[in-house]
């Protein structure tokens, strides 16, 4: 996809804050803290900077949106699982994130990040279950392939999709670009899928 305009909207951190005025359709961007979502958002859209990246955990804190081409919204939601968030945060995440799953009707794909070189985690594997639950299209990515050998890439791919049960996996770099345009295709299908549905 030809990317003619991307620019961050605003920070939400309630339901009464989601963007409302023209219904667009989105994609949302889920995963561990610091797993790299953010960083999947800027390569994607070849936008240096633009979702904030950090080497700390937790850099996320809203519901960050941003419009792309006038056309469609890219939702980079905080991270999970990071141990030394306190109690109340992590209780707002999940009812932030949560309430966006289930509620938003302008939500059209989901795409897990997940890190390629490690098992996931039993959060990556309860959010998987949330996703299938709510049987709207998902994507799972595994980034940061380039830390990576093909071989152990292969391999933990493999293991990537048996634990989360998911038939297909994408390999993902935000360093290299790689896995970018099939990235892109399953957010073209699923855009085109939806026109419909918002009309
Ligand atoms: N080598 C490599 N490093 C990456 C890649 N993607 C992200 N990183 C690094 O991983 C760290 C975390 O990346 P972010 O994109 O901020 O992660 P996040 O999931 O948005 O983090 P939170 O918002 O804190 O949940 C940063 O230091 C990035 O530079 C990748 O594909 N390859
Ligand atoms: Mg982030």
């Amino acid at each position: 996809m030809k990317i003619t305009s991307a620019e961050f909207i605003k920070s939400a951190f309630s339901e009464d804050h989601w963007p409302q005025h023209p219904r667009l359709p989105e994609v949302a961007f889920l995963g561990r803290s610091n797993v790299g979502k953010s960083s999947v958002i800027n390569s994607l859209l070849g936008v240096r900077g633009l979702a904030r990246t950090s080497s700390t955990p937790g850099r996320t804190q809203a519901l960050n949106f941003f419009l792309i081409n006038e056309r469609f919204r890219f939702v980079d939601l905080p991270g999970y699982g990071f141990a030394r968030v306190p109690q109340e945060v992590k209780a707002t995440w999940g009812q932030m994130a949560t309430d966006y799953l289930a509620k938003r009707t302008e939500l059209v794909l989901s795409i897990h990040v997940v890190d390629s070189r490690h098992e996931p985690t039993k959060s990556d594997v309860q959010l998987c279950g949330w996703l299938q639950h709510y049987a709207k299209r998902r994507l799972t990515v595994a980034t940061k392939s380039d830390k990576l050998s093909q071989n152990q890439l292969r391999k933990n791919i493999d293991l990537i999709r048996g634990v989360l049960e998911e038939a297909e996996v994408l390999a993902y770099s935000a360093l290299t670009g790689r896995g970018r345009d099939k990235v892109w295709d399953v957010v073209q299908g699923a855009l085109t899928s939806s026109r419909q549905l918002l009309l």
